[in-house]
């Protein structure tokens, strides 16, 4: 844990709630003090800018210790942690749609910005939220969405660890005040810890990146003349504890580096972006009004099943609440009806969601219309959401979409590009399903965290397959601790909350590259597997992307899909392409064997520096990574003919940036495409394969031209 004494913790004590809250508390808190990071009591009062000498003015300590051997869950253990983080999350995370009665307010672009500095305390003791930012230090712009790390010419900003402080200030209509409504503000996500304050008032807090949030703020709002401001403080701070893991160290040699030096050391392989990542918006509901939608879809004997439970939300909640249902096709005309909180719709010769390489017309998106006239006033809401009808299934060698065999060609993705960092943008959506449809490729990974959700829906629309992953990357001895489990079951809630209804997910991956060769990690696994199959009502899939030795491995009994990461060729005999073919069949014949479960690569690739050329190839070069590919693809043409290999995910999409380290040439270079998405030799290739997989009778001028 890390204990920081400080102002801030005053200001905590001086809140109402407790600060010794558990994490599921945390998750509900909307008005609190503690900042709690996955139940870590994290007071980060001090987080100088490691490297800097005002470290040394630390007014604070920060210990770290490693969870205790009772912390880590053996199965009794495990289970009570599970027991004891019940369903923890307070009403549904629909995203926000304008409607007939629903109306929506962006708050997107320059906002006000500053860093603690040295000085982590001074925002909390002077209370920065309490007035315009501008009045209480010097400000910059920042733009929302968007990491705040590669926007200024600053190193201190881009390497940032603490808090960062932000506010704008906006208007609300008076309606939002006068009329009998619901306002809710929400932030698609916002890296790592972040407390909102609207008008010097404590709004929501929230705990992880990747994962929106929301709070109602109506109660908050000025009146319409005076405007209103809100302000949001993000930590970035990561610990053994937090979904990705990291940990802070203490370099105590004073020969080396001033006192109080620290770093934030990082158990994965992309750069830590940070700040308000995603759209942040209003939104307005009636007082009463839907709370949440969950659509499970089935198909028989051509006709769509589609089965429906509406959860509402207000006061004055009328038990007899009537509710009406009316399935749209695309051209908006209704196909089928329904009335009632929950139900059972029948969609006569369905049109079926399909991934775009295996139906002309894919990504076929119903919508599900529910009107609500669920309050004493008999005031109607209404909310659209658009779903599609298909059906998911594993068998012992197969990945089954809508009963037909699916095989998996993509990659691992991450959201990452220049100046932007993490930070939502259309245009790079735009152009990177474009580049999917380009390659060929049919799915991606979310690698390894929940990519947005205009991206997601996306996804839907173009029929490009989605395995949908947690943060939870770095899982290591360390890390498989309560509190760790404790955040791992609150996110995959939120997760599966978020992204239950979407056509396109058809599986969880519960985390990436764990140590699950340790016995610790059975019981951690089987909490959170055993969580995800109970929230999501339609069952999908579970896996992981495994990287230890089959053998030794204890996760993959908790999964439906087995996926292997292997850089055969690369971190292991580098520059021996001719190894590569050997030892990926050994590797994934022993995976199923041990597993007998469907078996995919989930990661393989080489660094590759766009440009760089060298014939014999030679590691780094354009060469040798299409050579690499080559030998792997024909071991994958082996597998396929074995019947239980059900797909292929090159590592990665596009270079990406990490933490700097000697091992990275300003990141990773192992994209098929460079950071600003042009193509590698690579990219041709798999290209032709992902293509050719497809419509074998396609010649490659066919696929170029
Ligand atoms: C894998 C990780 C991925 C890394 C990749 C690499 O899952 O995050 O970026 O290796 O080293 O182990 O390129």
């Amino acid at each position: 844990m890390y204990f920081l004494t400080s102002a801030w913790e005053a200001f905590d004590r001086g809140s109402s709630n407790s600060r010794h809250v558990t994490m599921a508390s945390a998750a509900r808190d909307r008005a609190g003090g503690a900042v709690l990071l996955c139940g870590t009591l994290l007071m980060l009062a001090t987080a100088p800018t490691p490297g800097t000498a005002t470290a040394r003015r630390a007014s604070v300590i920060m210990v770290k210790s490693l969870p205790r051997e009772d912390d880590a869950p053996g199965a009794a253990a495990a289970a009570k942690v599970a027991r004891e983080t019940p369903s923890s999350l307070k009403g549904g995370m629909l995203y926000p749609r304008d409607s007939e009665s629903r109306e929506t307010k962006e708050l997107s672009g320059m906002w006000s910005f500053r860093t603690s500095g040295s000085d982590q305390d001074a925002g909390f003791r002077e209370q920065w939220y309490s007035k315009p930012l501008s009045q209480t230090g010097p400000v910059i712009p920042m733009p929302v969405p968007a990491s705040y790390n590669d926007i200024t010419q600053d190193a201190a900003i881009r390497d940032y660890v603490g808090w960062v402080w932000y506010d704008r200030e906006f208007f609300a209509p008076t309606r939002w005040r006068t009329d009998d409504l619901r306002v809710v503000l929400r932030f698609g996500s916002a890296h790592y810890y972040t407390i909102v304050w609207v008008n010097g008032q404590r709004a929501v807090s929230h705990d992880g990146g990747h994962l929106p949030f929301e709070a109602d703020v109506g109660h908050l709002l000025s009146d319409g003349r005076r405007g209103n401001r809100v302000t949001v403080a993000i930590n970035n701070t990561l610990s053994p504890f937090t979904l990705p893991t990291g940990s802070i160290e203490y370099k105590n040699d004073t020969n080396m580096y001033p006192p109080g030096y620290f770093v934030q050391n990082l158990n994965f392989d992309f750069f830590n972006y940070a700040g308000i990542h995603r759209t942040v918006l209003l939104y307005t509901t009636p007082a009463t009004y839907i709370d949440d939608i969950t659509v499970v879809t089935d198909v028989r004997d051509a006709v769509g099943v589609v089965r429906y439970n509406l959860t509402l939300g207000g006061r004055d909640l009328n038990p007899s609440a009537t509710c009406k249902v009316v399935i749209r096709d695309k051209e908006g005309t209704a196909i089928a009806k329904s009335a009632g909180v929950q139900g059972e719709v029948k969609v006569a010769d369905a049109i079926l969601w399909w991934p775009f390489t295996m139906h002309p017309q894919p990504g076929y998106m119903y919508t599900f219309e529910a009107r609500c006239a669920a309050g004493q006033e008999g005031v109607e809401d209404v909310y659209r959401l658009p779903f599609g009808i298909r059906t998911v299934n594993v068998t012992k060698s197969e990945f089954l979409i809508n009963g037909r065999p699916f095989y998996f060609m993509g990659f691992g993705k991450h959201e990452d590009a220049n100046i932007r960092g993490k930070g939502l943008d259309y245009a790079l959506i735009a152009k990177d399903f474009n580049l999917i449809r380009w390659l060929g490729a049919n799915s991606f990974r979310t690698s390894h965290y929940p990519y947005a959700e205009e991206i997601m829906d996306q996804a839907d629309r173009q029929g490009v397959v989605v395995i949908d992953e947690v943060p939870a990357v770095g899982l290591h001895k360390e890390n498989f601790a309560k509190q760790t489990l404790q955040h791992h079951l609150v996110v995959i809630e939120e997760l599966i909350r978020r992204d239950k209804n979407r056509p396109s997910v058809v599986m969880w991956s519960i985390a990436n590259e764990p140590s699950s060769n340790l016995a610790v990690s059975n019981d951690y696994f089987k909490a959170v597997a055993e969580r995800a199959r109970s929230l999501d009502v339609s069952r999908r899939p579970l896996t992981i992307a495994l990287s230890s030795a089959a053998a030794k491995d204890v996760a993959h009994q908790h999964l439906d899909v087995v996926m292997v990461n292997r850089y055969f060729g690369w971190y292991s005999d580098p520059g021996r392409a001719q190894l590569i073919g050997r030892q990926l069949l050994a590797c994934i014949e022993e995976w199923r064997n041990v597993s007998g479960k469907p078996v995919m690569v989930s990661e393989y690739g080489a660094d590759t520096i766009a440009g760089m050329h060298m014939d014999p190839p030679y590691v780094f070069t354009e060469e040798y990574q299409v050579q690499l590919i080559g030998e792997y693809h024909k071991a994958f043409d082996v597998l396929r003919k074995k019947g239980y290999f059900v797909g292929e995910l090159i590592w990665n999409f596009a270079d990406f940036m990490t933490a700097q380290t000697i091992t990275r040439v300003v990141g990773n270079k192992k994209g098929i495409l460079t950071r600003d998405r042009q193509p590698k030799a690579s990219a041709h290739v798999i290209r032709r394969r992902y293509h050719q997989l497809v419509n074998s009778s396609l010649d490659d001028c066919a696929i170029y031209w």
